[in-house]
C-alpha cells in the first residue's frame, strides 16, 4: 500500500503543553512520524509517496472559513502582539462556555485562540499551518488513491486531526485528516464511508462533523469518557442526531482493557459498519492502545496490532489509514507499521 507521508510535519514542533497547573513538555514529537517512516523503509512496505495539492475548496467541505482563516494568520497575529512571542508558542487560556457567546469574532487574539479551541493542552507554533495543511493533503491523496482504484493506503502524517473539530482545535489536533479523507472519498462518489477511529481517545471531532449525517458512519472504540480524555464526549447513548440517528456509535471501554476484550468490542463496530453498507472506510489509526503508552490506560502488545490489521483487512472494505495518536515514542513505528504489515498480506 503506499504511504502519503508529510514531509512538512516537523514544522509542527510544540514545546509544552499545560497539565497539572505547569507547562510540560509535548507528547505530540515529531519524532513519533519518524519513527514510522523508518519502521516502513526498515520493512520496506510500500511505496512512500509524496501528496498532491489539493485547494482550499478540499478543507471547507469540513471546516468553516473563519477557522481556517484564523488557523493560516495565527502565527502572525501572535509574533505581532510582541516580537518575543517568536520564541514561545500561542496556548489558549479563556473560553466561552456555557452562557457566554459563539457567534462573536472577537478582535483580542487571546480571545480568538479560546473561540477556536477546547484544551490547553495543543500548542500553536510557527509551523503548525504548514505542517496541519500538508497533512491534510496526505490524507487527501491517500483518499485520492482509492478512487484510483487502490485497495489501500496509508496518510502518514502529524499532528494528528480526529479531536478537530469544524471550527476548533485541541488534543494535539488542528485539520481533521480523517473526516477529509471520508468527505472526499464522498465526494468522488462513494455513496456510504464508515470512519473506524481505533485511537484511545474519543475522536470527539470526528463525531461531532458527521454527527447529523446519514451518510458518513462513525464508529470508536476508546478509553470510557468518564474517565478519559476528551471527558466531554464519546459516550455509549450518543447515536447520531436527525437524518444522522443510527449513524454513530461509540464503544467505551475501562482502563485496563486488554486485546481479547478491545477485539470484541472491534467485531462489534465492524459488524455495525456491514450493517450500514459502507462503500470505503477510514481507519483512524492511534496507537495509543498501547501498554507502554504514557497518557493512556489500554494494554495492547505490539503483536496485537498484527492481529488488528488482519481483521481490518479481512472487513474487505477500500480503506484509507490515517496515522493519529501513540506517545510510546521508541514503539510508536513498530505498532503502526504492525498494523500495515498485516493488512497488507
Ligand atoms: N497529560 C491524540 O491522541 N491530553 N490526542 C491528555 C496528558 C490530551 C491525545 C493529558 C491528549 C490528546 C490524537
Ligand atoms: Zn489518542
Amino acid at each position: 500500500m503506499k504511504t502519503f507521508f508529510n514531509h512538512l510535519h516537523a514544522q509542527h514542533q510544540g514545546q509544552f503543553e499545560m497539565f497539572r497547573g505547569a507547562l510540560v513538555p509535548c507528547h505530540e514529537v515529531p519524532a513519533r512520524a519518524d519513527h514510522v517512516l523508518a519502521e516502513l523503509q526498515r520493512r520496506k512496505l510500500g511505496e512512500i509517496c509524496a501528496p498532491q495539492a489539493f485547494d482550499a475548496h478540499a478543507l471547507t467541505t469540513i471546516h468553516s472559513e473563519r477557522y481556517l482563516a484564523f488557523l493560516e494568520n495565527a502565527w502572525s497575529e501572535w509574533v505581532a502582539l510582541d516580537p518575543d512571542n517568536a520564541n514561545r508558542d500561542a496556548l489558549p487560556s479563556v473560553w466561552p462556555t456555557r452562557t457566554f457567546r459563539g457567534d462573536v469574532l472577537p478582535d483580542n487574539f487571546a480571545a480568538r485562540m479560546g473561540l477556536f479551541s477546547f484544551d490547553a493542552g495543543s500548542p500553536l507554533t510557527s509551523g503548525t499551518w504548514v505542517a496541519a495543511r500538508a497533512g491534510a493533503d496526505c490524507a487527501l491523496s491517500a483518499a485520492q488513491a482509492l478512487v484510483e482504484g487502490d485497495k489501500a493506503a496509508f496518510a502518514l502524517s502529524r499532528p494528528p486531526g480526529h479531536h478537530a473539530g469544524a471550527d476548533f482545535f485541541g488534543g494535539y489536533c488542528f485539520l481533521n485528516n480523517a473526516a477529509l479523507a471520508a468527505q472526499h472519498l464522498r465526494a468522488a462518489g462513494m455513496a456510504r464511508v464508515a470512519v473506524l477511529d481505533v485511537d484511545y481517545h474519543h475522536g470527539n471531532g470526528t463525531q461531532a462533523i458527521f454527527y447529523d449525517r446519514p451518510d458518513v458512519f462513525f464508529a470508536s472504540l476508546h478509553g470510557d469518557p468518564r474517565t478519559e480524555y476528551p471527558f466531554f464526549l464519546g459516550y455509549a447513548d450518543e447515536t447520531g442526531a436527525g437524518a444522522g440517528e443510527g449513524a454513530n456509535l461509540n464503544l467505551p471501554l475501562p482502563r485496563g482493557t486488554d486485546y481479547g476484550h478491545w477485539s470484541d468490542a472491534l467485531e462489534v463496530a465492524l459488524a455495525a459498519i456491514a450493517r450500514f453498507g459502507a462503500e470505503a472506510l477510514v481507519v483512524s489509526l492511534g496507537v495509543d492502545t498501547f501498554a507502554g503508552d504514557p497518557i493512556s490506560g489500554f494494554t495492547l502488545q505490539s503483536d496485537d496490532y498484527l492481529r488488528m490489521g488482519e481483521r481490518l483487512q479481512q472487513a474487505g472494505l477500500p480503506t484509507v489509514l490515517v496515522f493519529e495518536g501513540g506517545y510510546a515514542v521508541a514503539d510508536v513505528g513498530i505498532n503502526a507499521v504492525n498494523v500495515l504489515q498485516a493488512f497488507s498480506r
